[in-house]
């Protein structure tokens, strides 16, 4: 037999990901050769470290084959032939990660676990995806600092509700792509989809419609029973998957409009007294809660009490967009609540819009009895409520930069270019049906969350950037997915990098790599935005 030798493929890390690292800098020497014969250590007893640990091993293995076993160690510095993670307390910021290759290691550190958890995703989005025998690290030392703490999307799982392993996958996709907060719609009028012990028709009737109208609010219904919800464990189940990706679900229960599923289950929390049934169209109801009743503010809070628990992070978010007041005009508790209150119209707001302040302002006090506070829509800067809100503009930037001005933190998510359910294209026709709007690629790219006028001292107030993505014309897994990818890559970039090292061009030719990981891990997405240089052009 004659012995066949061929040449060993290498395939060769390259750092330039997405996002971009603040700063890579080559260091002198041969690159690392990643072998099995590799481990990766982590600080004894630390089990964040070890759980980033294991998922580096898992990450490694999925996209070469090639598996490091994890091991313990004592050690506080790095190690021969080894990966090591280490906490490393002269790091400045808490999610800021470095990564140090020489010939002989490779030190993946942060001042906190969550910081080497973004080393981690950058040495993972680094690897080659061709499985072959040897991979090699350049010796370098890369850097990374988001720009903002705040980097978040947003998922609608009321108009279409989808499972636990759909939601854990939309998570793995932040993990990638180095978010850090998830905004979880859970309820609103075509569904409610959290369980709430004390008010089981919540679910049971809430979680459900008869059936779903077609297209953009056609007449033609599909008469075809639709629903579902997730239990308190599968919660804590999804609460605890994303803590061990350093993600933070904020919960949103939508009030006081969009409550058409709760006022289904309990009609009596309308002003009306219904009967009403859990939305099969898509819009606005004009059937909201009546905050003049004593016993809507205790659902509220009975509600909220079990959301607590639920979720541990500081926010809430309770909505409150889109809450037409006709019914509390003609309802005579809600006009009697206004009386009592002595609350009455101010400048443009009308005593409706500042009993909506009032309201919000009750369910805001009672949060911060309980340490935590609430995210609302920015229709809230127009009811009066006190600048412990945080602000998520979405009807476009200029609510956000008012309310920074007004002493508001504000999350930015203006409708174009953040809002993932609208094309990604001019040329819409041969797209899955969307909300309508258009954000390409590039206009995501281009998004600046902080207005050029805003003060200096005002900044701060601005948190961050997130992209939403409601359902209403989504209805399966697939769609989501293409839907955000690859508009996430450019969204990630601008959460992390300064203005000033932000470049399209480059971006786009980064993105290739990472629309790899997309292809490996069988996630769909919108190949046209990678070629289609149209799109980037500005409308003639
Ligand atoms: C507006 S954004 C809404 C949602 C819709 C969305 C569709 C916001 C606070 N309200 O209820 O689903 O537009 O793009």
């Amino acid at each position: 037999m004659i012995a066949v030798t061929s040449a060993a493929q290498t395939g060769r890390a390259d750092y330039r990901v997405v996002p971009l690292p603040s700063e890579i800098n080559g260091i002198k020497g041969a690159d690392f050769k990643l072998t099995e014969r590799c481990l990766i250590n982590y600080p004894t007893g630390n089990r964040d470290l070890e759980r980033n640990a294991i998922m580096l091993s898992g990450y490694v293995e999925e996209l070469t084959g090639i598996h490091l076993a994890t091991r313990p160690t004592l050690a506080s510095s790095d190690q021969p032939g080894n990966i090591t993670l280490l906490l490393d307390p002269s790091i400045a910021g808490d999610e800021d990660y470095s990564i140090t290759v020489t010939p002989r290691s490779v030190l993946i550190s942060g001042k906190t676990a969550a910081g080497v958890f973004h080393g981690i995703q950058v040495l993972r989005q680094s690897l080659p995806t061709d499985p072959s025998a040897l991979i090699n690290l350049p010796a370098a030392q890369v850097k990374g600092s988001p720009r903002f703490g705040y980097r978040g999307m947003h998922l609608d799982c009321s108009r279409h509700f989808f499972g636990v392993e759909t939601v854990k996958r939309y998570l793995d996709i932040m993990a990638l792509h180095g978010m850090n907060r998830l905004h979880w719609h859970l309820t609103d009028d075509q569904g409610w989809r959290v369980e709430i012990k004390k008010y089981p028709r919540l679910t049971e009737v809430g979680g459900w419609r008869d059936g779903t109208v077609l297209g953009h609010n056609s007449p033609v219904y599909d008469n075809t029973r639709y629903g579902g919800w997730y239990t308190q464990e599968e919660i804590r189940d999804i609460v605890n998957y994303a803590a061990q990706r350093y993600i933070t679900i904020i919960p949103e229960i939508d009030m006081p409009g969009h409550m058409q599923a709760a006022l289904a289950a309990y009609p009596e929390l309308g002003c009306t007294g219904g009967p009403y049934k859990v939305w099969g169209q898509w819009g606005v109801s004009d059937d909201i809660l009546c905050v003049g009743k004593e016993e809507t503010l205790q659902f509220v809070k009975d509600v909220l009490d079990e959301v607590m628990q639920l979720f541990p992070g500081e926010y809430i978010h309770i909505g409150g967009d889109e809450a037409p007041r006709v019914r509390w005009q003609e309802c005579p508790r809600c006009q009697q609540r206004i009386h009592e209150a002595g609350i009455v119209a101010a400048g443009k707001q009308s005593a409706e819009a500042r009993l909506q302040g009032w309201f919000t302002t009750r369910v805001q006090q009672y949060l911060a009895s309980h340490g935590r506070r609430i995210i609302g829509w920015d229709e809230l800067l127009g009811c009066d409520v006190d600048t412990t809100a945080t602000i998520m503009s979405w009807t476009g930037a200029e609510p956000g930069a008012r309310g920074a001005m007004l002493g508001h933190d504000v999350i930015m998510t203006p409708n174009t270019p953040m809002y993932f359910d609208h094309y990604q294209t001019r040329s819409y026709w041969n797209e899955p049906t969307a909300f309508g709007g258009c954000a390409t690629l590039k206009m995501v790219y281009d998004f600046e969350p902080v207005a050029p006028d805003l003060p200096a001292e005002k900044r701060h107030h601005i948190l961050g950037a997130q992209a939403n993505v409601w359902t209403e014309y989504i209805t399966c897994e697939p769609q989501i997915q293409y839907q955000i990818l690859p508009r996430m890559a450019a969204l990630a970039e601008l959460q992390w990098l300064q203005p000033e090292l932000k470049d399209y061009q480059d971006f786009k030719a980064r993105l290739p790599r990472l629309v790899n990981l997309y292809r490996h891990y069988g996630w769909t997405y919108r190949s046209k935005s990678l070629i289609l240089e149209d799109e980037d052009k500005p409308e003639k």
